[in-house]
């Protein structure tokens, strides 16, 4: 009924179309902010190094790839549903991936390809083949070169430039890390080489010959002038949630700014928000093992698509030249579950009104902003800057992700809005956020509704909604994380919070017949526990995770410090460590008081899970003791290959009985004084 009365509400007479409201993005932007997401490749000299920067003295010889394979690279990037891939042509060692005419120091001197190779040309090639966008990184800082600080080198950075936005086909994007460390080779003056960096450049004059080079590119600049894209102030993987597409042309860029934009910012600069999909940038064995997980990626997603910034991910080409398995299997399981959680648009087909129609014309109709074309829109008088649209889904839907974007051609306006959800005949708030821009997505827990409503509280000017989304995302099914407390309660986690979570304790498989877990619950000595993580809508269930638990730690003493926080290493909780005083010396001792005297066969350790994981003990001695006085060694040595994969260790011994027990540390992964424990515990008979 109240469709036909819409209808013959709205005029198809021609109504003024909304005038744009303060600063626009250009085509360029626009183009780009639609790529969503697209990746990095961090490849260098210092690939072979195992470190984080070159530092400009690294003999081109260890340039040496086994496997190179750009398309490699760019099928998983495609696999991944990204868009494009920006390469490191030249990272801070000033080592360049194609043989430009200005230096010796690139791939022409390494025995990849006998110094024939040009790797931004396969790259180049690669994209092409998987219809991706092609994009550069080009360090401005170069450790390598010998006139790096003097006016000499910008005329040497110009010509880099030229050489890669001249051969290589369309660029996308271009890169200027704004990191310098002062210190570098520099031609072998060895020396520290700070620059003034907002003069040394002359950004403005680069930018012109870029722009003339590459029409259609954007650039992204965080050390220099202002450019078309802004940094987010982390490498962490997120943005603001509040975040305008807005900065100042000129002044300094605090990090909030950098964070949320600027709500009247005179320039349309928008964010990209770009991290690693391991912790560091570049290829480093010992970060096999910490591959972001899917829940993290996931978490990456909602955090920078899903707040109006794009997801520019990086991987690290290994020293074989190709992405490592780990990470690609990562990427295709983010591929895959972004895909799922979107593959529904429950709104599609269904009716919508809205409390003002901008001229009560069709053509801006609350219909417009479901009709999956992102070129119409919802709109309103121009007076009119809060409003409601409402979308009748017909029968109850339960859905747990809400999207929503503004036609940003014309300007960023939302400054405030509450999504409600009409529930068993009430509405109900649902989610109230602050701005929209291109894209917003919102996660909650599934509602189960008949009608679903966009409140726009505040806005500069009359808001444009291109588009809006309603999804049920599966959940994301990985064995949930069963921890015991030192007090011996059991809680169990699981990944995504609205998964049921049934477990036993008997040995046997845990079904949805199983107990229910509603909340931590007390456990006494041995137990061994196996748990579930179940999706009641599509009746799946993650795999099994199985934890076995010892005697209880509950009387447990730590003796070598009155530090409360060296409850940590006894909490059951793998995400928390405790680390010896900054000022201690190897070796040295943990000791603990076990409260009672047991019959001990074996320890087991697990150094700090962080993603950076400093203090890991790779050589130990074991001492137990009866009096903590007189001690004997039980077990001494190595923890093998715990730098790579710092996963528990576990080392017996014949049967002892104890009271105190000793771990002394004796060296490190890093071979400094660090020394962290995320858990110790002992093994019974
Ligand atoms: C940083 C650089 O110093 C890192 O090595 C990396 O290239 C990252 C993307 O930007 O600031």
């Amino acid at each position: 009924m109240f469709s036909a009365v819409a209808l013959m509400a709205y005029s198809q007479v021609a109504v003024q179309p909304p005038t744009p409201y303060g600063p626009l993005p250009n085509e360029n932007q626009l183009r780009w902010q639609a790529m969503e997401c697209y990746a990095f490749v961090h490849f260098s000299v210092n690939t072979y190094t195992d470190q984080s920067w070159g530092n400009g003295d690294e003999d081109p010889k260890i340039f040496n790839p086994t496997e190179l394979d750009c398309r490699q690279w760019a099928r998983v990037c495609k696999e991944a549903g990204m868009k494009g891939i920006i390469i490191t042509a030249k990272h801070h060692s000033g080592f360049c991936l194609w043989p430009s005419k200005y230096t010796e120091y690139s791939v022409k001197n390494c025995p990849w390809k006998n110094g024939k190779g040009d790797i931004v040309r396969e790259m180049a090639d690669a994209c092409k083949e998987y219809g991706l966008k092609l994009g550069i990184y080009l360090s401005p800082w170069d450790r390598n070169h010998p006139d790096y600080g003097k006016p000499e080198y910008i005329t040497y950075f110009r010509n880099q430039l030229t050489e890669l936005l001249t051969n290589y086909g369309e660029i996308f994007e271009i890169w200027f890390d704004g990191a310098n460390g002062g210190t570098g080779y520099y031609g072998g003056a060895r020396e520290n080489r700070k620059i003034d960096r907002t003069t040394y450049y002359d950004w403005k004059n680069t930018y012109k010959l870029i722009r003339e080079l590459q029409p259609n590119i954007v650039i992204w600049n965080d050390g220099g002038d202002r450019a078309d894209l802004r940094w987010v102030g982390t490498e962490a993987g997120f943005v603001g949630e509040t975040n305008w597409s807005l900065l100042n042309a000129t002044g300094e860029v605090p990090e909030n700014m950098l964070r949320y934009g600027v709500e009247n910012g005179d320039s349309w600069v928008p964010g990209e928000v770009n991290t690693s999909i391991r912790p560091e940038w570049f290829y480093h064995p010992s970060e096999d093992t910490k591959v972001k997980t899917l829940p993290q990626l996931m978490d990456l997603y909602y955090n920078s698509i899903g707040r109006n910034g794009t997801l520019l991910l990086n991987f690290p080409i290994d020293t074989k030249g190709l992405i490592h398995s780990t990470d690609v299997t990562a990427s295709h399981e983010f591929a895959k579950a972004v895909k799922d959680a979107f593959a529904v648009n429950l709104v599609e087909k269904k009716k919508a009104t809205a409390t003002n129609v901008r001229g009560n014309s069709a053509i801006h109709a609350a219909d417009k902003a479901i009709d999956t074309n992102t070129n119409t829109f919802w709109t309103t008088d121009d007076q009119v800057k809060t409003a409601s649209l409402t979308i009748y889904l017909g029968k109850p839907t339960t859905f747990n992700r809400f999207l929503v974007q503004e036609y940003i051609r014309l300007g960023q306006r939302v400054k405030a809005f509450t999504v409600e959800a009409l529930v068993n005949g009430q509405w109900k708030q649902i989610a109230k956020e602050t701005t929209i821009g291109y894209k917003r997505i919102l996660r909650f827990p599934s509602v189960t509704a008949t009608q679903v409503r966009l409140n726009i509280t505040d806005s500069k000017s009359c808001p444009l909604i291109s588009n809006i989304g309603l999804y049920k995302a599966p959940q994301i099914l990985t064995s949930p994380t069963v921890i015991r407390n030192q007090a011996g309660d059991i809680n169990i986690i699981p990944v995504d919070k609205e998964s049921v979570v049934y477990y036993t304790l008997d040995g046997s498989t845990p079904t949805p017949k199983s107990n229910k877990f509603n909340g931590s619950f007390p456990t006494v000595g041995k137990v061994e526990v196996k748990a579930t993580a179940f999706d009641p809508t599509t009746k799946k269930s993650s795999p099994v995770s199985l934890e076995k638990f010892g005697i209880s730690r509950k009387n447990w003493k730590v003796l070598i410090s009155t530090d409360l926080s060296t409850a940590k290493m006894l909490d059951g909780n793998p995400s928390t460590a405790w680390h010896q005083p900054r000022n201690s010396k190897l070796p040295v001792d943990l000791v603990i008081d076990l409260g009672q005297v047991e019959t001990i066969t074996g320890f087991r350790y697990l150094p700090d899970q962080g993603m950076w994981s400093p203090g890991i003990i790779t050589q130990y001695e074991f001492y137990v003791s009866t009096d903590n006085s007189t001690w004997k060694l039980v077990s001494e040595g190595e923890f093998a290959n715990i730098k790579n994969n710092p996963l528990w260790q576990t080392k017996s011994f014949s049967a002892e009985k104890v009271r105190y027990i000793k771990l002394r540390a004796l060296r490190n992964t890093q071979n400094n004084n660090e020394i962290g424990y995320a858990e110790l515990d002992v093994i019974t008979k």
